[in-house]
Order: structure tokens, then sequence, then C-alpha cells
């Protein structure tokens, strides 16, 4: 297994647009962990592989969350949290990827969690303001990450915590679990 070897396999998951997301990711993750003293090689590797599932069927991700036991309660919260847990999955089933915090930042990049490790941060906050992302708000993320990873997670969450609000949809408690650590963090 090689960089360049998983570059191709997670190319082939997915259309061109996503790979093009994922490469911006990437690229954003390595500027993060360099600004903030992280690990470029496992912020890069996490990033490479984050959304690696993100087109895959819905029903083969809620085979693979059935079958292999992820949270059941993914299943009644929105599919776009699955491929997050999903993917985790997959890169340590099909790619022998067995690096805990590369797992987990991969598993917690759409949720979050409590207690956000330094690559979890970097991979989720690297996946919302990638330059090809282009949200009402964006920039004023980019801004913030600049000064505070953990300020500017915060100010993402709750970008999507109001759209979900909007859209009259469920909110995955575990995303504002992750918010109010995060909010504690800056204290
Ligand atoms: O996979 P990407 O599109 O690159 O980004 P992502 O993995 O951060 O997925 C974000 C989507 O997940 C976004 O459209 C909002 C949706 N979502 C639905 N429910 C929740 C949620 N995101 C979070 N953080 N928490 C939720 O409860
Ligand atoms: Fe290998
Ligand atoms: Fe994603
Ligand atoms: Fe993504």
């Amino acid at each position: 297994m090689n960089l360049e070897m998983l570059r191709e396999a997670t190319r082939a998951q997915m259309p061109d647009k996503r790979w093009k997301h994922t490469l911006g990711v990437v690229e954003t993750a390595i500027k993060l962990a360099k600004r903030y003293g992280g690990d470029s090689a496992k912020s890069e590797l996490a990033a490479l592989l984050h959304d690696y599932s993100k087109a895959w069927a819905i029903d083969r991700m809620e085979a693979v969350i059935r079958e292999n036991r992820l949270p059941p309660e993914l299943l009644v919260h929105d599919k776009e949290l699955w491929h997050a847990h999903v993917g985790a999955w997959a890169v340590r089933t099909e790619h022998g990827i067995e690096d805990v915090e590369v797992l987990d930042a991969i598993r917690y990049h759409t949720s979050g969690r409590e207690g956000m490790t330094q690559l979890d941060k970097i991979v989720c906050l690297a996946d919302y303001i990638e330059p090809g992302r282009d949200f009402p708000g964006v920039d004023r993320l980019r801004e913030l990450a600049k000064q505070s990873l953990e300020k500017a997670l915060v100010a993402a969450f709750d970008s999507t915590i109001e759209v979900l609000i909007q859209r009259g949809k469920r909110i995955f408690p575990q995303t504002v679990i992750a918010r109010n650590d995060l909010i504690a963090q800056l204290k």
C-alpha cells in the first residue's frame, strides 16, 4: 500500500467533482497542519480518504452499517452522516488502514465529536473551507481558520446547524456535543 495507489483507489470511488473537492481538502489540511503544528502526513492521508464512501449507493452504506455494527442511531439521522463512518470502515477493510487517529478523523469528519483531536479538527475544518467551497459565510470561516481551529469549527457547526433548522431536519446530537465542547475549549 502506498499513497499513489490509495490516490487511484480513492479517485475510482467518486465522480470527478468529488475528487476535485478531495484534492482541495488535502491541500487545505496540509496548510492547516503546518499553521497549527499538526501532523502533515496524517492530515494528508485522512483528507485523501475522508470522502471515500461519499458516492456509494445508500443501500450499500446501510448494509455496511447494519452488518458491521456501526452506530445504529446513524440510520435515523440524515444519510449525509453515513459516509463518514462507512468510509472509515471501508479504508480499513479494503486498504488495511489501521492508524486509529486517521480512521477517527475520517469517521468524525462530518458529525464532529466530543474531544476532537487536532487531526479531527484539521480534516473537519479543511472539508468546510477548501478552495472549491462557496456557501454563504465560507470566507468568514477561512478568516477564522487563520486565528483558531476551534473558533472556526464552532462557526462551521453553527452554520450547519442553522441550515438543518431552516430545513426542518433532525440534528445529530453528536454535532451539538462537538460544538459545545469546542466552545468550552476556547475558555
Ligand atoms: O461530504 P461533504 O459534502 O464534503 O461534507 P460533510 O461530510 O461535512 O457532509 C456535510 C453534510 O452533512 C451537510 O450537507 C450537512 C449534513 N448533515 C446532516 N445532518 C447533520 C449534518 N452535518 C452535521 N455536522 N450534523 C448533522 O446533524
Ligand atoms: Fe501498504
Ligand atoms: Fe464528507
Ligand atoms: Fe468532504
